[in-house]
């Protein structure tokens, strides 16, 4: 087979570039490990940046996002039981974010591949990538069955998650990996609940952090941080109602919804990135290149800079003959992931509870939201960050 440009990974990143270079008239193929039920079926995100949304229009997939997604205009924090509210509108000069799950847009993002006939190949084991810094052009091999298939291309894209093979070529001499590993995780529930507030509830408790979170008005998604050790068949729906319901306000809990979980799973938290992204012909997007832990809601945004950055690179090398959006790609990109990285390590590292935290590492935590709610700067950039930075 061949294509101009072969992406690696049919995530939310691999969909979304894919969809945007065909409407530009650039080919390309996804290659996707596990089939499209095993991709719509994992939770994730559930806030996007209004930049995200915007792309998700641009891919001409945002009509049902437009329709059927929240517009939320702020958020509340509670510190052991006491809200204040962020005002997202009034801090960042007008604008919001969307509550629209990732298995939604990711769906939407399929089913425009579908009507536009695009290529992706589900259930592909084995992929390898090769020559991609050499003079000849890069090829991508995976095998079906017995069989090993070989797609000749221009470019390859990683957009393969954090355990996907594109970061893996790069050579251990040119990459540098940072990385932060917390010593906690978040445990998600998702129920068939009505919501217990309209707006996200972010909850620092000394019990250990809580969110607040929804899909729709019948969908609800709550999190508890959770130590490291534990797994999922140690938290019953009981037990994960009790616990949450202590670290939320007293009000907040008595009226919240339980019900049995339709899906429970439990997430480590962790920061990484790896620099460069690029190498040769390779280009890495997403969650294969950074991850940030989810208290900023960061994570999916930050892959959508990448894919707008590639985007633009790649129409204007095939439609202008312009390369300088591919020479700066790594460079470009990595200064907003930066920037994201450090918003979500603030949000986590002041809103949860660290096990081995001394007592001064907590009044410092207790001084950092009693500043930021004593200031406008503060909560503008607060604002700015979590509505996310331009592009
Ligand atoms: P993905 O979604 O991991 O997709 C990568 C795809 O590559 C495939 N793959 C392979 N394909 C072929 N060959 C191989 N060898 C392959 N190996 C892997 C995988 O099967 C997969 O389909 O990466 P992508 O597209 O870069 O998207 C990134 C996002 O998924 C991620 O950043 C967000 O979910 C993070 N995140 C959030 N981000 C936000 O912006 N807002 C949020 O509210 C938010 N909440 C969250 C989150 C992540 C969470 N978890 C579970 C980590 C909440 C949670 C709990
Ligand atoms: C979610 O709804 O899954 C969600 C929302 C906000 C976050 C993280 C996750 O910061």
């Amino acid at each position: 087979m061949k294509t101009q440009v072969c992406i690696i990974g049919g995530g939310p990143s691999g969909l979304m570039l894919s969809q945007l270079l065909h409407l530009k008239g650039i080919d390309t193929i996804v290659l996707e490990k596990h089939s499209r039920e095993y991709v719509l079926g994992r939770i994730r995100a559930g806030v996007l940046e209004h930049g995200f949304a915007e792309l998700m229009r641009e891919a001409q997939c945002g009509e049902r996002m437009d329709r059927e997604g929240e517009i939320h205009d702020g958020f509340e924090i509670s510190d052991n039981g006491a809200l204040t509210r962020v005002d997202l509108h009034k801090y960042s000069g007008g604008s919001s974010v969307v509550v629209y799950g990732q298995t939604e847009l990711t769906r939407d993002l399929y089913d425009a591949r579908d009507r536009m006939k695009g290529t992706v190949i589900h259930n592909v084991e084995d992929v390898a990538l090769h020559d991609l810094n050499t003079t000849t052009p890069p090829y991508v091999t995976y095998r079906d069955g017995d069989e090993i298939v070989r797609i000749d291309c221009d470019f390859v894209i990683g957009a393969d998650g954090f355990h996907g093979p594109s970061r893996k070529a790069i050579p251990k001499d040119v990459l540098t990996e940072y990385e932060k590993v917390y010593p906690f995780g978040w445990l998600g529930v998702l129920s068939r609940t009505k919501p217990v507030n309209p707006e996200l509830i972010y909850a620092k408790h000394d019990r250990g952090f809580a969110l607040c979170s929804l899909r729709s008005q019948v969908l609800s998604r709550y999190y508890i941080q959770v130590p490291l050790s534990d797994t999922v068949e140690d938290w019953s729906d009981a037990d994960f109602w009790d616990e949450l319901k202590k670290r939320l306000p007293a009000e907040v809990a008595e009226r919240l919804e339980t019900g049995p979980s339709i899906e429970k799973s439990i997430a480590p938290l962790r920061s990484f990135v790896a620099e460069p992204m690029r190498w040769g012909n390779l280009f890495l997007a997403g969650d294969a290149a950074h991850i940030v832990p989810p208290t900023g809601a960061r994570g999916l945004n930050s892959a959508a800079s990448d894919i707008y950055y590639l985007y633009h690179a790649m129409v204007d090398h095939y439609l202008k003959g312009d390369d300088t959006g591919l020479d700066q790609y790594s460079q470009k990109a990595l200064a907003r992931v930066w920037k994201a990285q450090r918003f979500s390590w603030w949000m986590t590292t002041m809103l949860h509870t660290f096990p081995d935290s001394i007592a001064y590492d907590r009044k410092l935590q207790d001084t950092d939201l009693a500043y930021l709610f004593s200031s406008e700067a503060a909560l503008s950039s607060l604002a700015e960050n979590y509505v996310g930075l331009p592009f």
